[in-house]
């Protein structure tokens, strides 16, 4: 199947703009290896210019510009845009299997989330208009107080590979339901799909400036953004490492940042499961997406009576999935993202091998691919939680595995991390699901299933895995400020 990538310039202020230093990025199809076009390159010039436009699209025609806009008003244009994103499903689907390697109809998927976030958030801008000059009960009758939910300003967001389109919408929906201007780095691995939104919002007549889209390095395009005194906040998903210094770069300026950082998710399964559905969920929540997922459980914690058993149906079940080129029928695991991605996971398996652990399955490029970045879903035991590949986030298709034997001692394990992203426990006793969902550190929880996620909950981690809640109500305030307005309302001097 040829599928020809359109070749798109930085959209800044409502137009296709040429970076100003010319420079571009070859995109690299992971599952052939080829180079199947190219992206164009922003640096810190072109960061000027779309942080200018930004804050010109929030201050023309006072009373009329994006911020003061009703929600109404902007959830037209949030419609429209999921209009667009539903009528583009088949192209956008194929442009992000090609371009960061996920199966096709995981893809398709992702692209009915994009619509539905889209759609969502249309809601709750509408949502904010009732709710602004609420009152405020106050003890004293001399005074009136209510509040206004104005936008932020302008925001920039970064985002990573691994859901291109879908990591993009749910910070570029909330920013512009809640009437910010936003400028959208996303990653240089797989920024395909975020040209063509650009494309889309051209398409509805979205007003110049409101939404502008840098591709680019993120020491190159990201970094100016994030230290940017006009950029009043970022929201950014990525790695841990990026994160800290985004916010170091955005505590100069004491500018807000919300981040989504890695995460290393336990996943408890106890001894009274019905072991073929445990270990359905348990290869999902793990291998979906091949481990390239921020929440992905990939520590298996499993009861000392059933473990023999359930490793073997893990492993069998595992053996099935097919790999192939994500745009084969059937394709359930793609290659991973790039070349630097599939050496950096094949280190973390010969390092967890070469400290004493046991691949029981996987751990190899498939034989049948002889090119393209696959890697078989691999299950590591006799796993010490010393090791490396215990304690840090691998991003690809690895699951590693302990035995527990008591309730305390599954928390224990599953809580001794630096992380607190997902959790998940599989058990047919809901009492105990409920105790050790509340045990957790963790900002997402699941009982008997792995990975859900949906628009409508809030979406974030603990610890190092980040701070601020994407999704849900939560994620409109985070690019919403509260102003309190106090009147004076008695006749009688004060
Ligand atoms: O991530 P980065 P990378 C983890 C995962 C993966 C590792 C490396 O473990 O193996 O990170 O992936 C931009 N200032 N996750 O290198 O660097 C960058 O251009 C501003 C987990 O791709 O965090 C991209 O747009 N921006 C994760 C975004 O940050 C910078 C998803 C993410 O890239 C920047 C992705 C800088 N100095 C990777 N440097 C998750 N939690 O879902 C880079 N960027």
């Amino acid at each position: 199947m040829a599928i020809s990538i359109p070749s798109r310039q930085l959209f800044i202020d409502g137009e296709w703009r040429e970076p100003i230093k010319k420079k571009r990025i070859p995109i690299i199809n992971p599952a052939t290896e080829l180079v199947i076009g190219d992206i164009p390159a922003a640096t810190i010039e072109d960061v000027e210019i779309a942080v200018a436009a930004a804050r010109k699209a929030l201050s023309r025609n006072k009373g009329q510009d994006w911020a003061s806009a009703s929600g109404a008003h902007r959830a037209k244009y949030l419609r429209a845009i999921a209009a667009k994103i539903t009528e583009r499903k088949a192209d956008l689907a194929k442009f992000e299997a090609i371009d960061c390697g996920k199966p096709l109809d995981e893809a398709a998927w992702d692209i009915d989330d994009v619509a539905g976030c889209f759609e969502y958030y249309a809601e709750l801008a509408e949502g904010l208009d009732a709710k602004q000059k609420a009152p405020i009960p106050i003890p004293m009758d001399t005074f009136k107080t209510h509040v206004l939910r104005e936008p932020i300003g302008v925001v920039g967001l970064i985002t990573p590979w691994n859901y291109p389109l879908l990591m993009a919408t749910w910070k570029v929906a909330p920013a512009l339901a809640a009437g910010c201007a936003a400028i959208l780095k996303p990653s240089e691995l797989s920024s395909v799909t975020c040209l063509e939104l650009a494309d889309v919002c051209k398409e509805v007549g979205l007003p110049p400036g409101v939404l502008n889209i840098l591709t680019g390095l993120g020491p190159e395009a990201g970094a100016p953004l994030a230290s940017h005194p006009h950029v009043d906040k970022i929201a950014f998903t990525g790695s841990t490492a990026t994160g800290s210094k985004i916010m170091t770069a955005a505590a100069q300026m004491v500018k807000p940042v919300s981040l989504e950082l890695g995460g290393k998710s336990p996943i408890v399964v106890f001894e009274d499961v019905d072991l073929d559905k445990a270990a359905e969920w348990t290869a999902f929540g793990c291998f979906w997406t091949n481990g390239q997922i921020c929440s992905a459980t990939s520590r298996l914690l499993i009861h000392e009576d059933i473990a023999d058993e359930f490793l073997q149906k893990l492993a069998s079940w595992t053996k099935n999935i097919k790999i192939s080129d994500p745009l084969e029928e059937g394709c359930r695991l793609g290659p991973v993202v790039s070349g630097g991605q599939y050496e950096k996971i094949m280190k973390f398996i010969s390092t967890a091998k070469s400290e004493g652990a046991t691949v029981l399955c996987g751990g190899q490029r498939p034989q049948h691919l002889s090119k393209g970045f696959f890697i078989e879903p691999t299950i590591i035991t006799d796993v010490d939680t010393s090791m490396q590949i215990w304690r840090e986030e691998v991003f690809g298709p690895v699951l590693c595995v302990k035995k527990f034997r008591t309730e305390e001692e599954a928390i224990e394990l599953a809580n001794d991390t630096h992380y607190g992203l997902g959790a998940a426990v599989i058990s047919k006793d809901l009492e105990r699901c409920e105790r050790v969902a509340k045990a957790f550190q963790a900002g997402i929880v699941w009982v008997n299933c792995s990975q859900p996620c949906f628009s409508q909950a809030p979406w974030g981690g603990n610890k190092r895995s980040g701070f601020g809640r994407e999704l849900g109500e939560w994620g409109l305030e985070n690019y919403l400020s509260v102003k309190q307005v106090t009147q004076y309302v008695s006749d009688e001097p004060w």
